[in-house]
């Protein structure tokens, strides 16, 4: 038996605004209009170039997804964990417990790439940070009638993503030359969007209007998304997905826990080095200490 295709019931034009150090964000999930988006918390479209960036901060409570679109940036945590995130390329990033780390500009010009933060349930918001990273060449691609699709997360035509997902979540990038169409199926219960890219698209029915770049559409439920390349251009959009949590929500900033006594904790534990943030305490990036204050 086949359920309804999702339709679109609200969309969000995401504006640049001033985030980080100089760096500029078009934020979409995560504004004041749309604070949550269970599971997600933002979704950024950022945009940095040198000396902007994101220096050293901490997280807590959830996940953040980077995605690169063009140029790289370098990052490096408390733990000596470091590396570059080049165009294409992907960094899964729980940060559970603690992560403290910058992220920067990894050459001249204009580094642009997408932020997703994903919730973690109450069972893992403190589980041991972890890395999942992978480079453009590995990321899993599969072609069909005109449309690419980019396996970030979770499966299409007929393709597994290696990323595990604490969150049940799919990420897909799609790419549908003009005059293709496109269906993928979404489980029912989620939550999805759709952020474009590039290019103008229908999406959910064939009659509604299009759709152009850094517009987010969150979809009604339903059992797939139906897309169509009207246009004489490429259209390039990502489709997300996720498992609604269902709890509460209490955020400070960099930190995501269920309770104001959890964000109290949190704040006490950054402050005092304490569960998951020992090595804050000694502990700078080379990017920050570049800068000689
Ligand atoms: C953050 C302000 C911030 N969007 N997109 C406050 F800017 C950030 C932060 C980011 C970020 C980093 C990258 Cl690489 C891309 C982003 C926000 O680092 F975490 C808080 N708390
Ligand atoms: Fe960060």
């Amino acid at each position: 038996m086949s359920g309804d295709p999702r339709t679109v019931v609200r969309k969000f034009l995401a504006r640049p605004q001033h985030e980080g150090a100089g760096a500029i964000v078009r934020r979409s999930i995560g504004r004041f209009e749309l604070k949550y988006f269970d599971p997600f918390l933002v979704l950024d479209e950022f945009s940095v170039t040198a000396p902007a960036g994101f220096p050293d901060h901490p997280h807590r409570g959830f996940e953040t997804v980077t995605y690169m679109l063009q140029g790289a940036v370098i990052h490096e945590d408390f733990e000596g964990h470091k590396g570059t995130i080049g165009a294409g390329d992907l960094q899964w990033m729980t940060a559970g417990r603690g992560i403290v780390h910058s992220e920067m500009p990894a050459s001249h010009g204009t580094q642009k790439g997408l932020q997703l933060w994903i919730n973690l349930s109450d069972r893992h918001k403190m589980i041991e940070p972890r890395y999942q990273e992978i480079a453009s060449t590995n990321i899993a691609e599969a072609s069909e009638d005109g449309v690419t699709v980019r396996i970030i997360a979770g499966e299409s035509l007929g393709i597994h993503s290696p990323i595990y997902t604490r969150t049940p979540t799919m990420f897909l990038d799609f790419t549908l030359e003009p005059g293709a169409y496109m269906q993928q199926p979404v489980p029912e219960s989620w939550n999805a969007f759709v952020y474009v890219l590039e290019g103008e698209g229908v999406f959910g029915k064939s009659r509604s209007s299009s759709t152009t770049a850094h517009h987010l559409l969150l979809l009604s439920p339903g059992d797939r998304l139906m897309a169509w390349n009207k246009s004489s251009k490429m259209l390039r959009f990502i489709l997300v997905g996720g498992e609604p949590i269902g709890q509460p929500v209490v955020q400070w900033g960099p930190f995501v826990m269920n309770t104001q006594e959890e964000i109290d904790q949190t704040i006490q534990d950054f402050e005092n080095f304490e569960n998951g943030f020992e090595k804050a305490r000694y502990w700078r990036s080379e990017a920050t200490q570049d800068q000689e204050f």
